[in-house]
């Protein structure tokens, strides 16, 4: 059998499941997402994801069809439905049907879907060994313009950089922001770390605030680590000791060069691997049970 996939609340094949050419997720990158994570029969963070998806929504004035209880339902229902106890959930909202304009107005009811399936992450070599990543010439969105914690369908920013850093032959690109302060990679937040005190971008560096940023930052201080979310610029992250990306797909992932520049022994660093050992054991022991 194949892949189920709810689609404004219907359970349908995947190959029935199908969208508008006139909605305006499509036409416009009208509509909101969240990347979800389930291990071990139990869905990590579900509250943290599902208060982004509904704070995204309300940014952008676009009215979610159902409540968060629902959603969260219609989640599990989805994973129950392809028996899967790990993977990768994508929800999705769409403005909706309207007509060729940009008018929202004209679009009267929103749409949502929820895929879930199994995730490919980076090759298992580059957690044991690290990535090389390269800082790209596109900025992040400027906050004043679409702010980057809306977490929206109009992910170009972040696939120029994307382009940009293929082109380069690193697997993931460092995006500044419009003052040049580091603001995240193309799907993770970034930390580095040195003489023992961990710091990440504020989301008001023009980031995604990170469910699994959070999450590392919670784990961090358990450690009695100090953590600071404060403005740094590509000289910290060089001459860092360590230096780690997060994110739902990636989880924590270690960064061991920059532009050429090797982080630290250009191997991963002691608190990285510990931090991914505690990450793991988290996300297996904790969240939602479908
Ligand atoms: N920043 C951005 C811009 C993101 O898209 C993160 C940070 C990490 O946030 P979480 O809450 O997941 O810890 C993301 C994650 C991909 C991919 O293919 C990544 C994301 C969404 C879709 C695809 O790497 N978002």
């Amino acid at each position: 059998m194949g892949l189920k996939i709810l689609l404004d609340g219907q359970l349908v094949e995947k190959e029935n499941a199908k969208i508008s050419v006139f909605d305006h997720g499509l036409l416009y990158g009208d509509g909101i997402f969240e990347g979800i994570r389930a291990y071990s029969g139990r869905v990590f963070r579900m509250k943290e994801h599902i208060d982004r998806l509904y704070d995204s929504a309300k940014v952008i004035m676009l009215e979610i069809p159902v409540d968060k209880k629902k959603m969260a339902a219609d989640i599990k229902t989805v994973l129950r439905a392809n028996s899967l106890r790990d993977g990768y959930i994508r929800v999705v909202v769409t403005r909706g049907v309207g007509d060729l304009g940009l008018d929202p107005r004209k679009c009267p009811k929103a749409s949502y879907f929820i895929i879930a399936d199994n995730i490919s992450l980076y090759p298992d070599e580059l957690y044991k060994n690290g990535l090389e990543i390269a800082t790209v010439s596109t900025r992040r969105n400027i906050p004043e313009s679409l702010n980057p914690r809306v977490k929206s369908l109009n992910y170009l920013n972040n696939i120029m950089a994307k382009i940009e850093g293929t082109q380069r032959g690193v697997a993931e690109a460092l995006m500044l922001n419009s003052q040049g302060y580091v603001a995240e990679c193309t799907g993770d937040n970034i930390f580095i770390i040195k003489e023992g005190v961990i710091t990440t971008p504020p989301a008001s560096a023009g980031a995604l605030l990170g469910v699994t940023q959070e999450a590392v930052i919670e784990l961090a201080r358990k450690r009695k680590i100090e953590v600071r979310k404060e403005l740094f610029t590509r000289y910290c992250v060089f001459t860092a000791d360590e230096c780690f990306l997060t994110g739902t797909a990636a989880e924590i992932i270690p960064v061991v060069a920059l532009d050429g520049r090797k982080i630290g022994d250009g191997k991963p660093g002691l608190i990285t691997t510990g931090l991914i050992a505690d990450f793991r054991k988290l996300a297996n022991s904790t969240g939602e049970v479908i």
